[in-house]
């Protein structure tokens, strides 16, 4: 690198590559391991990252970044990005001293393959999954001229807000805890394999952590005590300050030359945030880039898995992973790293969630969707309002119904209420394990249902398909006994009571009737008005709570019911809020409090859901 470190590179170059036969290079920037890939990845995937790609024959190159497994220098969480100014090729010959970001380190890795490697064709592709996602991304700016394509996948993205550490500022503890465990170990030498800190035996998430108590109880000497750099910096920097605005790589996506295909799953845990707002960064910011999305019914990374035609009871009706592997995944890489073949994808391509279907959109979210809202309303209902005449699953107009409330029952509530309790949070899966459920994004809700705190507000079935697509509006009017809450909004499809079961069905489910999520999302209460300046809630006070829930194309059928949920606490997903305004990362058992949560639907204080409604 310009600075003089050296990063630990693997190439995998076909036999016959010379100048007869070059062959462009697709690289992998990862934190994970370089590898040797190992002789026994080879019958199903081969050195590629895929196995299609590998039968297309490439140089494959894989790299440790700076600071994990075998590479030199020091790691930096999501490293922050150089001023424009200071990327591209160095004007003299760098000392120690040389600025570098994950920018930098690509360009100069792809100009020493280069100069390096006989036969190669001088085209680069860079992709990854992931953390592998965000070095993908990071190759952008200031790219390197050879490099031609480029394809961030699950791409970590901007951390505080929707990726791994929080979302909207809530802490997403059980995958933290656990990762860095492994991953924040400290490494004073180059290692082939990192030990883990400590021994973790869980077999039940909630009890674990609900006997962990508050979180800076993950230092305490058994745990992490105090070596694990990155878990101090989370908790440290606890509102979007500095440290996470400069880890926000999306401002520094501009003047985007090579082609982009980004990737995501729709039921990714980990960086379905990452994936919609790299796109969106592109796109807004460079409207005259090469810039695509692809979104599938996948977890984290599902789309690199042999088969993908299932997930929980849904069947897909087709190996997903596969279909985009072969029919756009190598046909991208072939066409900009190759001259092969066309790639004439759509701008967007996406599975629709309820029909099980691929679809095309030229933008995402598609323009002919139109914001609906959906009042939560007294006695568990849900109405949508339909722009000028009413919709076909409308029972009343909200404001008919609120008129009537307000006029002939003065004293009926105009807000529903529970007591959230730090102490007996919500469970986020009925099926807890020892790490996350992966299956908790499609989970049938009833289990949650079923609580004193979890409120459920639901319409009739739907005369006609409804299809959504795109990002959910939250505005929900709140007060709190406290003076800090969090919020859950999920956004769920209840299936009627007829709806066939699986084919085979080894577990016996029973779909009818069930209440299976289609997105649902945190949104840390202090930060309502600001990531980077929270506000205390005056207690019992209505204050209006705005957010936006993760995109989604779901298509909800006739004679389903959409039905939202709000909820409190998302325990152990999410640590809990004490519900005072105190510092979370520092708080003791004592700051934990019991608070009266209440949701309004009173006009002035109307409470919904804004859903994206394709015409
Ligand atoms: N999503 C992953 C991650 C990144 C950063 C912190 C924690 C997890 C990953 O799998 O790379």
């Amino acid at each position: 690198m310009r600075d003089g470190v050296k990063l630990y590179t693997i190439l995998y170059v076909p036999q016959d590559a010379d100048k007869a036969h070059p062959y462009p290079i697709i690289m992998e920037r990862t934190p994970y391991s370089a590898g040797p890939r190992g002789e026994s990845n080879y019958p199903l995937r081969g050195p590629g990252p895929s196995r299609e790609l590998s039968q297309e024959k490439y140089i494959f190159v894989y790299q440790d970044v700076r600071g994990r497994y075998l590479s030199e220098g020091q790691f930096e969480e999501v490293t922050p990005a150089l001023p424009a100014a200071a990327l591209g090729k160095p004007r003299r010959a760098g000392t120690s001293t040389t600025p570098h970001d994950e920018s930098t380190d690509t360009y100069d890795t792809i100009e020493w393959l280069l100069k390096s490697v006989p036969g190669n064709n001088g085209k680069v592709g860079i992709m990854g999954i992931s953390y592998p996602g965000f070095y993908a991304t990071a190759s952008l700016p200031g790219a390197h001229p050879a490099l031609k394509a480029v394809s961030p996948q699950a791409p970590v993205t901007d951390e505080f807000i929707g990726d791994d550490a929080r979302h909207n500022g809530a802490f997403f503890l059980l995958d933290n805890f656990d990762f860095t465990n492994y991953f924040d170990a400290p490494r004073p030498q180059p290692v082939a394999k990192y030990d883990e800190l400590f021994d973790l035996k869980i077999t039940d998430a909630y009890q674990f952590f609900l006997k962990l108590g508050p979180i800076k109880n993950a230092n305490a000497p058994q745990y992490f005590n105090n070596r694990a750099r990155i878990w101090n910096e989370y908790l440290q920097h606890d509102t979007y300050d500095a440290y996470w605005q400069a880890r926000n790589i999306r401002k520094h996506l501009t003047d985007v030359r090579p082609a982009v295909l980004t990737v995501g799953g729709w039921y990714d845990a980990e960086d379905l945030y990452g994936a919609l707002h790299t796109y969106q960064a592109i796109e807004k910011q460079n409207p005259k880039a090469t810039n695509r999305l692809i979104m599938g019914p996948w977890t984290h990374g599902a789309w690199s898995r042999p088969d993908w035609s299932k997930f929980g009871p849904y069947d897909f009706g087709q190996n997903t992973a596969q279909h985009y592997r072969q029919t756009l995944e190598t046909p991208f890489f072939n066409y900009y790293l190759k001259g092969k073949g066309t790639f004439g994808a759509a701008e967007a391509t996406l599975f629709d969630t309820g029909l099980n279907q691929w679809k095309d959109y030229p933008t995402w979210p598609p323009r002919a969707a139109e914001s609906r809202p959906f009042y939560l309303q007294p006695n568990g209902f849900l109405y949508g309002v339909a722009a000028g005449q009413p919709a076909p699953y409308q029972k009343q107009s909200h404001f008919q119904i609120t008129r009537t409330q307000t006029a002939d029952s003065p004293t009926s509530p105009t807000f529903d209420e529970y007591i959230s309790d730090p102490a007996h949070p919500v469970p986020y899966t009925a099926s807890m394990q020892a790490g996350r459920n992966n299956e908790y994004m499609i989970e049938d809700q009833r289990f949650a249902a079923q609580r004193p705190d979890v409120l459920t507000y639901q319409t009739e079935p739907l005369t006609e398909d409804l299809t959504v697509a795109g990002p959910l509006g939250i505005d929900l009017w709140v007060s709190t006994s406290g003076t800090d809450a969090d919020f859950v909004v999920k956004l769920i499809d209840v299936l009627p009571d007829d709806t066939p079961n699986p084919t085979p069905n080894p577990q016996r489910l029973t779909l009818g009737g069930t209440q299976r999520l289609v997105r649902g999302d945190v949104f840390r209460g202090r930060f309502r008005n600001s990531f980077e300046k929270p506000e205390a809630f005056q207690p019992n006070v209505p204050t209006e709570v705005r957010y936006e829930l993760n995109d989604v194309l779901h298509t909800f059928k006739k004679g389903h019911r959409l039905l939202v949920q709000v909820q409190s606490t998302w325990f152990p997903l999410v640590d809990r809020n004490p519900q005072q305004f105190v510092n979370i990362s520092t708080a003791g058992e004592g700051d934990f409090k019991q608070a009266t949560i209440r949701i309004y639907h009173e006009p002035g204080h109307a409470s919904s859901v804004q859903l994206p409604v394709l015409k």
